[in-house]
């Protein structure tokens, strides 16, 4: 595995926390209704991603993932400015602001979504490794899902396929808890939710999820794994996320003490001990990039705050492909 150096502590300090204040942004935006719709927001997950990012080839990895997805494309290289525009419906989004939360995209830098429909996203990303493997690509797909997905019958012909054809991906649960209200617990007669990969032969296990290192070391071995031939992974992160489901939520179903308790846990806060108790970081230091990483936020605000809506006409100029679909009317 690439060396967890200094530098790369540092990074993951200073992306987990624009992560976390750029959605704590959103919430405070959709307040104000400049957001509008659902907005799931991944507070408390951040280590799920940069583990995984830093494990990643971003020339040729691909992902997908669920609905709670405004980061993870930030962290693969799309511009936050425009995530941020996409949210807020403007013609500079990552969509022209036509995809809204639940569906940021960029081809370009191998981030495929953004989707709705729980679960739906798994044999999506096992064909998009089986087009890596069919074009001999060398890529490998990080196709990631929630524990409430993880309980649909897409997973089990997905995971078949994958299996049989040995296509180059990881899948992994997001393991939050909850789906909307509902506990693991409350799902499956075993909580043990890596375990559905044995079924299939599946190399799988569970990872501790707040804990960026600990799913560097396991996403580096999966993804080896893929981009050698031997073909998926299933990986079970034990994370948890701090927010309601979405924004309403009265959050009946857990306790105030219980989000304390995995707050004592945080990932950005792990790191940061880290980074001080190795001395890699002065208190100024320290000050300089949460300095930054507010600036950033601000700068994302005031770019989405100041781009203009799109035109109407746009919604006949957006969904249909002329080139490929001539023969659909694509302007009134
Ligand atoms: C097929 C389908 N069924 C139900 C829903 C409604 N729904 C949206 S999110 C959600 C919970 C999913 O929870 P989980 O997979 O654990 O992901 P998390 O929200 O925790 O990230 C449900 C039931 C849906 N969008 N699609
Ligand atoms: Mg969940």
């Amino acid at each position: 595995m690439k060396e967890v150096t200094k530098e790369v502590l540092l990074k993951w300090y200073e992306e987990m926390l624009f992560w976390r204040k750029f959605e704590d942004k959103l919430a405070a935006v959709y307040i104000q209704q400049k957001v509008r719709g659902f907005l799931h927001l991944y507070n408390g997950q951040e280590a799920v991603l940069a583990g995984a990012i830093h494990a990643m080839d971003l020339s040729k990895d691909k992902m997908i993932t669920a609905y709670r997805n405004h980061v993870q494309p930030i962290a693969m290289g799309v511009d936050p400015r425009k995530v941020m525009a996409e949210l807020y419906g403007k013609v500079t989004g990552t969509s022209k602001g036509m995809g809204g939360s639940m569906h940021i995209f960029s081809k370009e830098h191998g981030f495929y979504g953004g989707h709705g429909i729980v679960g739906a996203q798994i044999p999506v990303g096992a064909g998009i490794a089986f087009a890596d493997k069919y074009f001999e690509t060398g890529g490998v797909t990080l196709t990631y899902f929630g524990d409430g997905a993880a309980r649909q019958g897409s997973l089990h012909e997905a995971f078949n396929m994958a299996m049989n054809w040995k296509l180059p991906v990881v899948f992994i649960v997001e393991n939050n808890g909850y789906a909307m209200g509902t506990s693991v617990e409350r799902t499956a007669n075993h909580t043990d939710i890596w375990k559905l990969g044995l079924g299939y032969e599946m190399p799988c296990g569970p990872v501790d999820g707040m804990n960026p290192i600990k799913v560097a070391e396991a996403m580096h071995e999966a993804i080896d794994r893929a981009r050698r031939g031997d073909g998926p992974t299933f990986l079970e992160m034990k994370t948890y996320r701090y927010r309601g489901h979405s924004m309403s939520d009265a959050q009946l179903y857990r306790t105030k003490e219980e989000v304390e308790e995995y707050k004592k846990i945080d990932p950005i806060t792990q790191v940061l001990d880290l980074i001080k108790e190795n001395k890699y970081a002065t208190d100024a230091e320290i000050e300089t990039i949460d300095q930054r990483v507010a600036d950033l936020v601000t700068e994302c605000e005031k770019f989405a705050d100041e781009s203009p809506f799109p035109d109407p006409q746009q919604l006949y100029d957006v969904v249909y492909e002329q080139e490929n679909y001539p023969f659909i009317p694509h302007k009134l």
